[in-house]
C-alpha cells in the first residue's frame, strides 16, 4: 500500500483501541514521578509533574517508533533524509499526546491531582531551533512525514541556544540568550555510540593522482534522537540532532599538565562552538567562518550516518538512489553534494563521474528565497581554508558545468568573483529543485535559474508549502476543532480536504453563531494569556487584526503601522463616526544587526504608546506588540485573529505559511498577489479575500520609474499627513529625529513600494471594516475560508514530495 492509503483509518485503531485507560496512565505517570524524577506527588512541583508526564508520553511513542524502524529495515525501504539547519519545533508535549491519542486521558489524570494541563504545559520551553518560516516548515514536514508513513529522518543541529529571546526597552528590541536546555529535555535519547568525526582545514596531498585530505582538526558529532509520532500513532520517525563534542585529541594535555588550564581547553571550546548557537539571521550575513563550519558539521555527520546505515544492508553504492533520498532545506546544507562525492570517491573508490551521477540522483534542493542578500556565497579563500577538498571538487564541477553550456559566451559559473555560489552548486548536484509556491517556482525558473532550467528542463518542480492541521488547528484551536468534529465527524485531521463538507454550513445561522462563539473563546484564551503574561488588557469586542512574522522590510510591517497612524488620525478628526473597533496586533523578531527592521519595531512601539493612551480613541483603536513571538505564542494568537495581514511587496515572499495558518483558523486575509497568497485566494475564492497592491510585474515596472516614491507621496495626502506626524515627533517627543532615516527612505527610494501600495491598501482596509460591520457576511466568508483550506495541509505537500521528488512509498 502506498500513496493511496487512507489516513482516516489510523485514528480509529489507535486513539480508541490501544489507548491506555486513565488508571493505566496514572500508574505510568506516578512511576516516572517516583523513579525518573525522584519525587512523591506531595512534593512534586509543576516542573516535576511535567517531567513525569513527558516521560510517560514519550514511552508511548517508543513502541510505534521501534516498530516503524524495524519494518523499514525488514522491508528494506527507501528512506528520506531531510537536512535542515533549522527545526522550529516549539513545544512537544501536547503535540505528541494528540498524535498518540493520549490528550484526553492525560488532561483527566492531571485533573485528578488538582492540576491543570495548561498550567503544566506552559512550563515547557519552546525548542526554538529556527528563525522563521523555513525552520517551522521543516517541523511541519517532519510531523506530516510521520503521519503519512514516509520512512524519514530529520537531521539538524542541537543548538544549546536557540533563537534569541526578545524584549523591549523604551520600545527598542533587546536580545538575550535563549536557554532551552537549561532544564532537562525529556524528549531526546542520547546516542553516544552514534558519533562521527568531522574534519576541518588542513592540507591536500597528491597520491598517485588522487587527492588525500588531511584535516587539521576533527570534531565529533554526537547524536541525540527524538521520536516524531504521526497522527494516529501508526508510524514514527526520528529527528536526529548533532551536538559537537571535542574529540579526545583536542584537549591539550601538555598545557593542562603545565598548569595552563584555560589554554588547555581552547581547542575544545572552539569545537563546542559548532553547536553552541543558532545564527539569528533570516538572511545570511555571509563570510562567517563559524556558519560555514556549522553547515559542514551538520552535513558531514548526516551524510556519514546515511552511508553507514545504507552499507549495513547493501554493498553496491551505485544503487544508493534506490534506497536514499536526501532533501536540502535551502542551500545551508548544499555542501552535501561535494561531501557525498568526496566520500564516494575518496573512501569508497567510486570514479568521479559516477559519484557525481549518484549524488545528483539522491539529492533534492528546496529554494526558499530570491533575495540576493539571502543567496549564500562563500569566498574561495574561506572554502580553501576550511574545506580544501570540497573546493577542489567544486572546481571540477564548475569546469564540467561550463562545458555543458557549450559555446555560451558568458556561461553561468559555480565559482565567480572569487565566490562559490551555493545556489548554483545545489542546482547542479540535485535531480530536482523545488520552489515553495506556484508564483515563487515560476520566478525561480525565470529569474534565478534560467540557464540551469534550459539545460535541465523538468528539473524544477513546484511544491506549494503546507502546514500541519494537528498543531495548527486541533491543538491550537480546540473550540473550532470541536465544532468541526461535531459538524462533519472526526477524521478531517488527517484528511483535510474533508473540511469542504463545512461549505453548506456557511448558510446555516446556527453554525455561524457557533463559529462566532468559537472565535470568541479563542480570543478570550489569547487575551487571558496576554493579560497574565504581559499585563496587557484588550477589549473582546473588536476586530483583531494581526501581522506576526519576522521583521523584514519586504514584509512591510511599515505599511501596516503607517496605515494605523492614518486610521488614528481619521478617528481623531471624526470621533463620532461609526468606526469598527480594531486591535492591531504585531509580533516578530528582527535580526540583531538589521538596523531598519529594529527601527520599525521601535516605531510600532512608539505609536502604541501614544495611541493606547489617547482617551479619545482608545476604545476604538489599540496597538499591541507582545514581545518574543514564537511558536507557542502563535498557537494562541492565530486562532484569535479576525484579519491576517499578508502584505509583502509582490514577488518577494517566497510562499508564507502563517497566511495558511490564519485562513485555516477562519481569519480573512488582506494581502498582495505574493507567494502562496495567490493560491490561497484561488482556493477560498476571490470574493472571500481582500486583495490589494501591485502585481509582481507592476513592481518591476514601478521600480524602474524615476522618482516613484515622491510621485506616490504626492498623490496621497493621507500618507503625507502620516509622515508629517512622524517628522514632527508625535510619536517620539523626546527625539524628533529618531525616524529621519526612515522618512528619507520613504521620500527618496522606497524599494519596497510602501508608498506605491498605500492608497490601495487603505481602500482594502475600508472594505474590511465595512464587511466586519456585517457579522453574518463576515462569518460566511470566514467559514468558506476554513472549508476551502484543505489543500494547504502539509500532508498534501509531503505526498507531492514523495511522488515527485523522493520516489518513496508510504509504509502504511
Ligand atoms: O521560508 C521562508 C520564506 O521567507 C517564506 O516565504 C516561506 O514560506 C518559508 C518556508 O518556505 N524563508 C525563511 O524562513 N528563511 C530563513 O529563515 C533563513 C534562515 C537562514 C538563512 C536564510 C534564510 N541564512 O542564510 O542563514
Amino acid at each position: 500500500m502506498s500513496q493511496s492509503f487512507d489516513a482516516r483509518q489510523l485514528r480509529e485503531t489507535t486513539a480508541a483501541e490501544s489507548a491506555p485507560t486513565p488508571a493505566q496512565f496514572r500508574q505510568a505517570m506516578l512511576r516516572h514521578l517516583q523513579y525518573t524524577v525522584g519525587k512523591s506527588p506531595q512534593q512534586a512541583s509543576l516542573f516535576d509533574w511535567r517531567m513525569a508526564l513527558s516521560h510517560t508520553v514519550r514511552d508511548y511513542a517508543v513502541d510505534p517508533w521501534f516498530s516503524a524502524t524495524r519494518r523499514t529495515w525488514d522491508e528494506d525501504r527507501k528512506r528520506v533524509y531531510y537536512l535542515s539547519m533549522e527545526f522550529l519545533i516549539g513545544r512537544l508535549l501536547e503535540d505528541q499526546a494528540i498524535n498518540l491519542g493520549l490528550r484526553d486521558v492525560m488532561v483527566q489524570v492531571l485533573a485528578e491531582f488538582g492540576l491543570s494541563f495548561d498550567e503544566v504545559a506552559e512550563g515547557e520551553p519552546d525548542a526554538a531551533l529556527g528563525n522563521g518560516g523555513l525552520g517551522r516548515l521543516a517541523a511541519c514536514y517532519l510531523e506530516s512525514m510521520a503521519t503519512m508513513g514516509c520512512p524519514a529522518y530529520g537531521y539538524g543541529l542541537r543548538y544549546e541556544h536557540g533563537l534569541f529571546r526578545q524584549h523591549f526597552e523604551n520600545g527598542r528590541q533587546i536580545e538575550t540568550p535563549e536557554n532551552w536546555l537549561a532544564t532537562d529535555n525529556p524528549w531526546d535519547f542520547t546516542r553516544p555510540e552514534a558519533a562521527y568525526p568531522v574534519g576541518f582545514g588542513g592540507e591536500l596531498h597528491d597520491h598517485d593522482g588522487a587527492s588525500i585530505w588531511s584535516p587539521r582538526s576533527k570534531v565529533l558529532a554526537s547524536a541525540h534522537d527524538t521520536p516524531v509520532v504521526g497522527y494516529g500513532g501508526q508510524w514514527a520517525n526520528t529527528l536526529r540532532l548533532w551536538a559537537a563534542m571535542p574529540s579526545a585529541d583536542l584537549f591539550n594535555l601538555d598545557r593542562f599538565n603545565a598548569g595552563d588550564f584555560a589554554a588547555a581547553s581552547e581547542p575544545e571550546a572552539l569545537a563546542r562552538s559548532l553547536s553552541r548557537v543558532l545564527y539569528p539571521n533570516d538572511t545570511t550575513e555571509g563570510g562567517k567562518e563559524l556558519r560555514l563550519s556549522q553547515e559542514y558539521f551538520l552535513t558531514s555527520a548526516s551524510v556519514q550516518d546515511i552511508l553507514r546505515r545504507y552499507l549495513a544492508a547493501h554493498d553496491d553504492l551505485l544503487k544508493l538512489p534506490e534506497f536514499v533520498a536526501i532533501q536540502m532545506n535551502d542551500t545551508h546544507p548544499a555542501i552535501a553534494g561535494p561531501e557525498l562525492i568526496r566520500l564516494l570517491v575518496d573512501e569508497h573508490a567510486v570514479d568521479f563521474d559516477t559519484a557525481v551521477e549518484t549524488a545528483t540522483s539522491v539529492l533534492g534542493y528546496t529554494n526558499h528565497t530570491l533575495l540576493p542578500e539571502a543567496l549564500e556565497r562563500w569566498s574561495v579563500g574561506l572554502m580553501r581554508k576550511v574545506l580544501p577538498r570540497h573546493l577542489q571538487i567544486i572546481e571540477t564541477l564548475d569546469t564540467q558545468f561550463i562545458a555543458l553550456q557549450g559555446q555560451a559566451p558568458n556561461p553561468v559559473r559555480l565559482i565567480s568573483n572569487d565566490q562559490v555560489s551555493m545556489g548554483d552548486l545545489a542546482f547542479t548536484t540535485s535531480h530536482k529543485v523545488n520552489g515553495v509556491s506556484a508564483l515563487h517556482t515560476e520566478l525561480v525558473s525565470q529569474e534565478l535559474f534560467p540557464v540551469h532550467n534550459e539545460l535541465h528542463p523538468g528539473r524544477i518542480v513546484n511544491i506549494t508549502n503546507g502546514v500541519t492541521p494537528r498543531r495548527w488547528l486541533k491543538l491550537a484551536n480546540p473550540s473550532l476543532a470541536a465544532l468541526i468534529t461535531d459538524t462533519i465527524g472526526a477524521g478531517w485531521e488527517s484528511d483535510l480536504e474533508r473540511l469542504r463538507e463545512l461549505e453548506p454550513y456557511a448558510e446555516d445561522p446556527a453554525f455561524r453563531d457557533a463559529f462566532g462563539r468559537s472565535k470568541r473563546q479563542a480570543k478570550e484564551h489569547f487575551t487571558g494569556w496576554l493579560a497574565a503574561e504581559h499585563g496587557i488588557e484588550l477589549p473582546a469586542e473588536a476586530l483583531y487584526d494581526a501581522q506576526v512574522k519576522r521583521l523584514h522590510e519586504y514584509k512591510r510591517q511599515l505599511l501596516n503601522i503607517l496605515w494605523t497612524i492614518a486610521h488614528w488620525q481619521r478617528i481623531k478628526r471624526d470621533p463620532q463616526a461609526n468606526w469598527v473597533p480594531r486591535v492591531k496586533i504585531f509580533g516578530g523578531k528582527a535580526a540583531p544587526s538589521y538596523h531598519m527592521a529594529k527601527l520599525i519595531i521601535q516605531l510600532i512601539n512608539d505609536v502604541a504608546e501614544v495611541v493606547n493612551n489617547d482617551p479619545e480613541t482608545r476604545h476604538l483603536l489599540r496597538v499591541v506588540y507582545p514581545p518574543n513571538y514564537g511558536v507557542s505564542m502563535a498557537e494562541k494568537l492565530i486562532p484569535a485573529a479576525d484579519l491576517s495581514e499578508q502584505i509583502s511587496t509582490a514577488g518577494m515572499e517566497a510562499s508564507g505559511t502563517g497566511n495558511m495558518k490564519f485562513a485555516l483558523n477562519g481569519a480573512l486575509t488582506i494581502g498582495t498577489l505574493d507567494g502562496a497568497n495567490v493560491e490561497i485566494r484561488e482556493h477560498v475564492g476571490a470574493e472571500n479575500f481582500f486583495l490589494f497592491g501591485l502585481t509582481t510585474e507592476q513592481v518591476g515596472e514601478r521600480r524602474a520609474q524615476q522618482g516613484h516614491s515622491r510621485a506616490a507621496l504626492e498623490a496621497s495626502q493621507t500618507l503625507r499627513d502620516v509622515l508629517q506626524a512622524i517628522a514632527e515627533g508625535t510619536f517620539s517627543p523626546e527625539d524628533h529625529h529618531r525616524y529621519d532615516g526612515l522618512l528619507e527612505t520613504m521620500w527618496n527610494s522606497d524599494w519596497f513600494l510602501v508608498a506605491s501600495d498605500f492608497e490601495d491598501y487603505d481602500r482594502a482596509q475600508g472594505e474590511v471594516a465595512d464587511c466586519y460591520s456585517d457579522p453574518e457576511k463576515w462569518q460566511r466568508m470566514a467559514i468558506l475560508n476554513i472549508a476551502r483550506m484543505g489543500y494547504f495541509s502539509s500532508d498534501r505537500s509531503i505526498r507531492e514530495y514523495m511522488s515527485q521528488i523522493w520516489d518513496v512509498e508510504s509504509a502504511l
